[in-house]
């Protein structure tokens, strides 16, 4: 089925352009704490793209708080608009609204919170209030998401047929929002692990690094080359440590694992996928290098891990020695396979990609960064 082709895209902004969940949570698990009670991440699903009131009302509830929701959002709200400048864009986003304004296409914002949090969040990122023909919140529709008032007032606004919008969107009331609007839905999960939810959605991606803007009809992204999209280049690094042990026993295929430890932070800010770049070994020298990011679903893992292959034959293992990477460039999300031999047979491939990308001026020249520690 091919989709429809649209003119216009609406944003929705915390979730889908903003990190705001990580905000949440340290806000939420600080608050919670005072009275006792400990946060529990599996919240963020129920109250994702729902109103700060309804939030509060689930919260309040759903952790016997003895007070009203008034109450409990009239204490927190100050603590959430403290920290609305330390929310980072999420991976793809700066991209998204650069290329979308850079073509023409009309942009709107649709968020459920008040327009009034919505410009306070945005001006801390440059370029995004101006990039919006229309920004509209949750204050300014009778009813909320996952009604689709909001969506068919942005489309009015953009004077565009609802017919005509893409919408983009983290959360399940957003996504129903959208359909119930009649207009085509991606939808972006800001929660892993829950893809499987968002059936209403038209497609459903892993991170704004995925859009596929042509299906839709709008102009394409420029600026993949051969096959990699290149990155802000990050830094990881630390003793090679023990992994699931199957690397190179069930796939034949080793990779030289971190210790996630003090590492949590940056790895929840990247999506998961595989990616490529440089490995520093400080006795062995500097290697081309491919890894995943993410659960690996084929084995469907508790934890996000990081899988460095280094494109080197080694006589011996190494743990214990000191792994410097620095990742330069992603190539595609991960995805679950059917059989062994295909997923074998793909990382063989994002090898041959990364190679040959690595031997390009941009990525090569990132092989003598010193955080690799060899000269
Ligand atoms: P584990 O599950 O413990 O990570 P693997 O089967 O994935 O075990 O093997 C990884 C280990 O193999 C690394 O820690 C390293 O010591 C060694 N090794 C040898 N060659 C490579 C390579 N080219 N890339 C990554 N690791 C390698
Ligand atoms: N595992 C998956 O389940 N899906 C993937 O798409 C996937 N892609 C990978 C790409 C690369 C370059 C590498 C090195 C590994 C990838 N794996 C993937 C991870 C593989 O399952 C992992 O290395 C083993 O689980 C070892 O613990
Ligand atoms: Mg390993």
């Amino acid at each position: 089925m091919s989709n429809k082709l649209v003119r216009c895209v609406i944003l929705d902004l915390d979730g889908t352009l903003l990190n705001t969940d990580g905000i949440l949570g340290n806000v939420l698990k600080a608050f919670l704490g005072k009275y006792g009670k400990e946060w529990d991440g599996r919240e963020a699903q129920k109250i994702i793209g729902t109103t700060p009131f309804e939030a509060a009302a689930a919260i309040v509830q759903d952790y016997g708080l003895p007070c009203s929701t008034l109450e409990f959002l009239s204490q927190i709200s100050p603590l959430f608009s403290q920290q609305w400048c330390n929310i980072k864009a999420l991976p793809g986003a700066n991209r998204l609204i650069k290329h979308l304004k850079s073509h023409g296409v009309p942009m709107a914002m649709a968020s459920n919170s008040p327009r009034e949090s919505i410009e306070a969040k945005i001006s801390y990122h440059d370029g995004w209030k101006n990039s919006f023909s229309v920004i509209i919140g949750g204050d300014e529709v009778r009813t909320a998401k996952p009604s689709p008032e909001i969506f068919l007032e942005a489309a009015r606004r953009l004077s565009m047929e609802p017919s005509s919008c893409l919408v983009i969107e983290d959360s399940l009331p957003g996504v129903t929002a959208g359909k119930a609007a009649e207009m085509e839905v991606v939808a972006v999960p800001s929660v892993p692990k829950q893809s499987h939810l968002y059936t209403a959605a038209d497609e459903v991606i892993n991170s704004l690094l995925d859009l596929p803007l042509e299906k839709w009809g709008l102009p394409p992204f420029e600026d993949w080359v051969e096959g990699t999209l290149p990155l802000d280049p990050w830094y990881i690094g630390g003793p090679v440590v023990k992994g699931f042990g199957r690397g190179s026993k069930v796939l034949g295929i080793p990779t030289a694992n971190l210790s996630t430890e003090g590492y949590s932070n940056l790895l929840s800010e990247h999506p998961s996928g595989v990616y490529f770049g440089w490995a520093g070994l400080s006795t062995r020298g500097v290697f081309k290098m491919v890894m995943s990011i993410g659960w690996n679903p084929y084995f469907n893992n508790k934890e996000k891990t990081i899988e460095p292959w280094i494109l080197h034959d080694f006589n011996e293992d190494f743990y214990g020695e000191e792994l410097r990477l620095v990742i330069v460039g992603y190539i595609r999300p991960e995805v679950n396979f059917t059989s062994l031999e295909s997923l074998i047979a793909k990382i063989h491939e994002d090898r041959r990609v990364a190679e040959r990308a690595l031997d390009l001026p941009f990525y090569s020249s990132f092989k003598n960064d010193s955080y690799l520690g060899i000269s």
